[in-house]
């Protein structure tokens, strides 16, 4: 994958690893894709898509890419899935460990299984929140757990698993679904208060998952395997901005980008897509430029990981 010097060709003062609040993972991974491929290409055209974004957020009026961006050399691994989920999962306890607050950029759904598995050992009481079309809950898949359609089996049994958008899946994954944390389309399109049941579920920390296919296809054709009936634009952003506010976002990844020569529109929406999660994340650290320290000192510890394996100290 061709690497871009910094995200978004922000100013080099913006993207060192020392001073970024935030570290970005590039995760050009496609090697258990069942039907749409290219998922592999997902982070360079996220990149160049990012490159040509207005930097300024109208709705929180921040520019959040002044809290640094920090891009790291992409994880190419292609000798096995299992051996890409443990490069993911390494490299992400690794940033979260230097208090970075980490973001990934898949790739498909498989790179979840090693940051989410990261995730969860450094933070108490782990909410997975995973938006997608596909449950994604059995536990193997031709031959592997590590193939896209089981991205979240593993988080099933160690998180709180909270999963959004659903509208496909296999009679098997009702064994292990919990239903009373699954939000289906079908129903979620006739619930106006389906914002605030979800958020009620989960726990003060909490991971996203963005599988972009739970958005609709005609907002996303370029993923993997669209499904009609998802999620909108505004909905999304207004669900996102009220979960950021109300609870301590601990770190996300987009997945599933299939990008195509033909049409750019999802590249550009994956990418104003980051760009509004970052600007949600720290939208109240930029109110003014000399926001007093009680506040940061504050946000420090909440984003503190909280627990450590003890040889990792
Ligand atoms: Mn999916």
């Amino acid at each position: 994958m061709k690497t871009t010097k910094n995200y978004a060709g922000i100013a080099d003062e913006f993207a060192q690893l020392e001073t970024a609040k935030v570290i970005l993972i590039p995760v050009p991974y496609d090697g258990t894709s069942t039907w749409g491929k290219g998922a592999d290409k997902g982070p360079e055209a996220f990149l160049e898509a990012s490159e040509n974004m207005e930097l300024y957020d109208i709705e929180t009026a921040t520019e959040v890419y002044k809290q640094g961006i920090h891009l790291v050399a992409p994880i190419e691994e292609n000798s096995s899935v299992e051996a890409m989920v443990n490069k993911v999962h390494k490299a992400t306890k690794e940033y979260i460990k230097r208090n970075k607050f980490v973001t990934l950029f898949g790739g498909e759904h498989s790179i979840s299984i090693g940051s989410i598995r990261a995730f969860n050992e450094c933070f108490d009481n782990l909410t997975v929140l995973h938006l997608d079309a596909h449950a994604d809950l059995r536990e193997t898949y031709e031959g592997s757990k590590y193939n896209h359609a089981c991205a979240v089996h593993e988080a099933s049994q160690t998180t709180n698993l909270i999963q959004v958008g659903i509208r496909s899946m296999d009679a098997i994954e009702k064994t292990i679904m919990d239903e009373e944390k699954t939000f289906f389309a079908h129903d979620m399109v006739n619930d106006e208060f389906w914002f605030d049941k979800v958020i009620e579920m989960c726990t003060e920390n909490v991971f996203i998952t963005f599988d972009l296919d739970a958005l609709d296809p005609s907002i996303l054709p370029a993923t993997g395997t669209p499904e009609p009936g998802g999620l909108f634009w505004y909905e999304t952003l207004d669900f996102l901005k009220q979960l950021f506010k109300e609870k301590n976002v601990v770190g996300f990844d987009i997945v599933e980008l299939c990008p195509n020569q033909t049409s750019k529109p999802s590249d550009f929406l994956a990418a104003k897509l980051y760009y509004k999660m970052l600007s949600y994340k720290f939208m109240d650290e930029a109110i003014d430029d000399d926001y007093d320290n009680t506040y940061d000192t504050e946000f420090k510890s909440n984003n503190n990981p909280l627990k450590f394996d003890d040889d990792d100290i």
